[in-house]
């Protein structure tokens, strides 16, 4: 009997420090997230993680625009794009991943966000939406089919990971009690109902381990 684990891959999602509380761009409760994210992992033979990883004067930081704060959006060439505090920057211990996150068996870790002048919320494709990361690429050189996304922040990072991860052709869930979200006017609603119209599923964790 072939393993029926063996196309699935769990994807976690920007579980870094600077997204915990405490973090430069703390997620709401985003802590929360990786004790399911223990637990479910051991269920994946197959795990994927990602990291958020800027240049210290990256595009997406309030700090490279003179004038501009956190939180705004403005237009950029590639289009809107939202401040944000300085965030992940590379090496830094914001950037790590979170110490508690216990997945010694993932396989790939991606760094995305690398650009300092474009952002990338995708693990898949930068916002420029012509540059990809080559997560795709692996992904179909393994020969995985399902994808499960975990993490932080739903509304961003884990939306724009689902959304072309479905784009590339993958059958993709997002697992909604194994993500937090910043929700940013109204940006969490508006993630779920672009997933759903795109045909990601909406699962809970129990829906994979009963
Ligand atoms: C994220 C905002 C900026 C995320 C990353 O991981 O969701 N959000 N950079
Ligand atoms: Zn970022």
């Amino acid at each position: 009997m072939p393993d029926p684990r063996a196309l699935d891959v769990l994807v976690i999602v920007d579980v870094q420090n600077d997204f915990l509380p405490g973090g430069a761009l703390a997620v709401p409760h985003g802590h929360d997230v990786i004790a399911p994210i223990n637990r479910l992992a051991r269920h994946f033979a197959h795990v994927v993680i990602t990291q958020d990883w800027h240049p210290s004067n990256h595009i997406s930081f309030a700090t490279s625009h003179p004038g501009r704060t956190a939180f705004e959006t403005i237009d950029v060439a590639y289009g809107s794009q939202v401040l944000w505090p300085v965030h992940c920057v590379q090496g830094t211990p914001g950037a790590a991943l979170a110490s508690a996150l216990d997945v010694p068996h993932a396989q790939l870790i991606i760094r995305k966000g690398g650009d300092a002048g474009i952002d990338s919320y995708s693990a898949f494709m930068e916002a420029d939406r012509r540059t990809p990361t080559g997560l795709a690429g692996y992904l179909r050189a393994r020969g995985f089919a399902r994808l499960f996304v975990s993490g932080l922040a739903t509304d961003f990072c884990v939306a724009w990971t689902a959304l072309d991860g479905r784009a590339a052709g993958f059958e993709v869930s997002v697992i909604e009690d194994a993500c937090r979200a910043i929700d940013l006017d109204g940006s969490l609603a508006r993630a779920w109902a672009e997933m759903e119209a795109a045909g990601i599923a909406r699962i809970g964790g129990s829906d994979i381990i009963a």
